[in-house]
């Protein structure tokens, strides 16, 4: 599966994984855009983004307690906990679309998560953010301030987190192989990360049991899900390092 590029596994020092909702399928959480997806039965123009919410904050919350619900009940999948064991080899940074902090709960330690997270609610007005693990009994929730609370989580119109976009970008342009995991690359500006480590010449490689936008410009792409696939890239690697 990986001879063709066991030699740029073999060279490489910096490892950047670009995730997406695939990734944590195998968790349990449902992707955005698939057979399953959220986006066949929900509309994202009244769920995801500012106005949406503001028009109607109950049933955003609603929809966002239910999946919270779901996310804080899962686990992380042998995906996720195979990345953590690929760090003793690599210095290795997860640039992450998705919001469900299993990366973290895996034990990946460089994670950078682009699209927020729904474990950390803020104020619309003051500068409240605080994870919050519970339930509401009313929705929407209110802060202190008497403003109403929402998902730290990035919406369709909205800029990500400056700091974190910078440093991903940074990241990207820096590593020699690129990984990008469980993601349609629809959604911009999280998709342009490949761009910036082809610029660095380095290895892209894509792991999705679908055909992407950009599978033509990929190095390798294994059609299969991250769950199989990364522990055997694991193995692989232990395997070339050791001889
Ligand atoms: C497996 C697997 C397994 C399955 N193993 N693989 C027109 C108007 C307004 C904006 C725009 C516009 N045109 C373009 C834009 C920009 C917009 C955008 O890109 N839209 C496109 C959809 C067209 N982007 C933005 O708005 C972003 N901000 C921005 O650009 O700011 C500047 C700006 C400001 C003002 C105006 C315009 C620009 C923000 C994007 C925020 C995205 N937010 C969401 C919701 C987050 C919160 C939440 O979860 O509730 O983020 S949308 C959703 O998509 C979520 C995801 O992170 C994101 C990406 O999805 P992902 O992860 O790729 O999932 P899927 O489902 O698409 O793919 C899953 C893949 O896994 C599939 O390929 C499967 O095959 C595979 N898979 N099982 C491995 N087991
Ligand atoms: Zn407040």
């Amino acid at each position: 599966m990986f001879e063709e590029i066991s030699n740029a596994l073999q060279n490489a020092r910096r490892i950047v994984f670009v995730t997406g909702a695939g990734i944590s399928e195998e968790s349990g959480i449902p992707t955005f855009r698939g057979k399953d997806g959220l986006w066949r039965k929900y509309d994202p123009m009244k769920l995801a983004t500012i106005d949406a919410f503001y028009e109607d904050p109950k049933l955003v919350w609603e929809w966002y307690q239910d999946r919270r619900r779901n996310i804080i009940s899962a686990e992380p999948n042998n995906g996720h906990k195979s990345i953590t064991e690929l760090e003793k080899l690599y210095q290795v940074t997860v640039l992450t679309q998705n919001i469900d902090g299993l990366h973290q709960r895996a034990g990946n330690s460089k994670v950078l998560e682009l699209h927020g997270s729904i474990i950390r609610i803020k104020c619309t007005v003051c500068d409240f953010q605080k994870d919050f693990t519970g339930y509401f009994d009313v929705l929407p929730p209110k802060c202190k301030c008497d403003n109403i609370l929402r998902p730290d989580v990035v919406w369709f119109g909205e800029s990500l987190p400056q700091e974190v976009w910078k440093n991903a970008m940074q990241e990207a342009s820096l590593c020699d192989v690129m990984i990008i995991a469980g993601t349609s690359l629809v959604v911009s500006p999280a998709n342009t990360l490949p761009i910036f480590a082809k610029q660095n010449n380095a290895m892209l490689i894509e792991i999705n049991p679908e055909q992407t936008i950009m599978s033509n410009e990929m190095d390798l792409s294994i059609r299969d899900t991250s769950a199989n696939v990364i522990p055997k890239l694991v193995e692989f690697v232990k395997e070339i390092k050791s001889q």
